[in-house]
């Protein structure tokens, strides 16, 4: 299972084969942790688990450990210790991915994820998923106190795996509480709105995450890499505007999920697009029809994105964002953080899924 976890990754051959023999390791150490007397079941439950939520997806954030790392070092060859390592942390963002997207996909009321069934849909897991998140995060914890404990980077991974955590919940908060039920109100839709959900939300744990983690792992102080920060959030928007658009436009077979954006009344880039164009009729469709489970409203709200062009208007800004995004990382004094950092872009630029 574990050589076709990363089929899908935009990164070197080497780096994906590598990482996907990581994980058959971490898994049965999480299944030998001696924390815990397993039971049969509960050893079932776990290894299913597992494979269920963190494997299926590109990748991308766990291997940018490694090419980055790479990168760092001016090397294209790690040793057989810093390859365990960098994919090792690799697999603790891929962990707080699946964390992230079981609980997620309860809150948002999703139907699938990387192509099958959300996990809480899944017959006999139901709220269990709850507890299943808990138990992922508390894996992260369980790895790195295993393979980096001693190490003198030790304490700044934990606290920056805690801040990283922390920012993606409370940007998780604003993204549930700006839809609140009862006080549907679109005019506080905009883009400062949207802009502030998803770098906290998405841009800290999808894209600082990896490259902070490949500059401890180089002994590295992140105090020194403001700048880096940055640009990597301001990558990490331009990706959630992505995710925002293939919510809508994305062929669900493909992106394996189907969205929810609109039936969940969320301040996707798209909306904010809309309401920035539309006239006042336009205006009263949208706020007849926006946030509404029915598919008839669903329906009026995607032509009336298609009125209003919004797939040329995503594009545009997907152009500019490159470009701008391009300069920043040129005007970098570093020569290779300046190639992680377009390395991680070229692994996203005008992805389809
Ligand atoms: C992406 O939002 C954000 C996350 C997955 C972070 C969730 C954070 C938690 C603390 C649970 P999204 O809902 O647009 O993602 P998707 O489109 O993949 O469902
Ligand atoms: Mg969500
Ligand atoms: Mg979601
Ligand atoms: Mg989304």
């Amino acid at each position: 299972m574990a050589a076709a976890v990363v089929a899908n990754g935009a990164s070197g051959d080497s780096s994906k084969a590598a990482f996907a023999e990581i994980y058959s390791r971490l898994k049965e150490e999480m299944l030998e942790d001696p924390a815990f007397e397993f039971t049969d079941e509960s050893l079932q439950w776990i290894d299913r688990m597992l494979d269920y939520n963190v494997l299926g997806g590109k990748c991308n954030r766990g291997i940018s450990v490694i090419d980055s790392f790479k990168m760092l070092k001016g090397t294209d060859v790690l040793n057989k210790e810093e390859t365990f390592l960098a994919c090792t942390l690799g697999w603790c963002i891929e962990w707080l991915q699946a964390y992230f997207l079981v609980l997620d996909d309860i809150m948002d009321n999703s139907q699938t994820r990387r192509g099958q069934p959300c996990w809480f849909r899944v017959p006999q897991v139901g709220l269990i998923a709850v507890n299943d998140g808990i138990i992922l995060r508390n894996h992260i914890s369980r790895i790195l106190q295993r393979h980096f404990k001693g190490k003198p980077y030790y304490v700044d991974l934990i606290d920056l795996f805690n801040e990283v955590e922390f920012k993606t919940a409370s940007g998780q908060l604003l993204d549930l509480i700006t839809t609140h039920e009862g006080e549907k109100d679109l005019t506080k839709y905009n883009l400062t709105v949207h802009r502030r959900i998803v770098q906290y939300k998405t841009a800290y744990y999808s894209f600082y995450l990896p490259v902070a983690c490949a500059l401890l792992l180089s002994g590295e102080n992140l105090d020194n890499f403001g700048d880096v920060k940055n640009i990597l959030v301001e990558m990490g928007t331009y990706f959630q505007v992505q995710d925002d658009y293939l919510d809508c436009y994305g062929d669900p077979e493909f992106i394996g999920k189907i969205g929810t954006d609109i039936e969940d009344y969320k301040c996707s880039w798209l909306v904010v697009q809309a309401l920035e164009r539309a006239d006042e009729n336009q205006k009263h469709i949208l706020f007849e029809n926006y946030g509404k489970p029915d598919p008839e409203c669903v329906a009026k709200v995607k032509d009336l994105y298609k009125e209003l062009n919004l797939e040329a208007v995503f594009h545009e800004y997907e152009r500019e964002s490159y470009n701008k995004l391009i300069a920043d990382i040129e005007a970098h004094p570093n020569k290779a953080v300046q190639n992680v950092l377009k390395s991680f872009l070229h692994k996203i630029y005008k992805r389809q899924k």
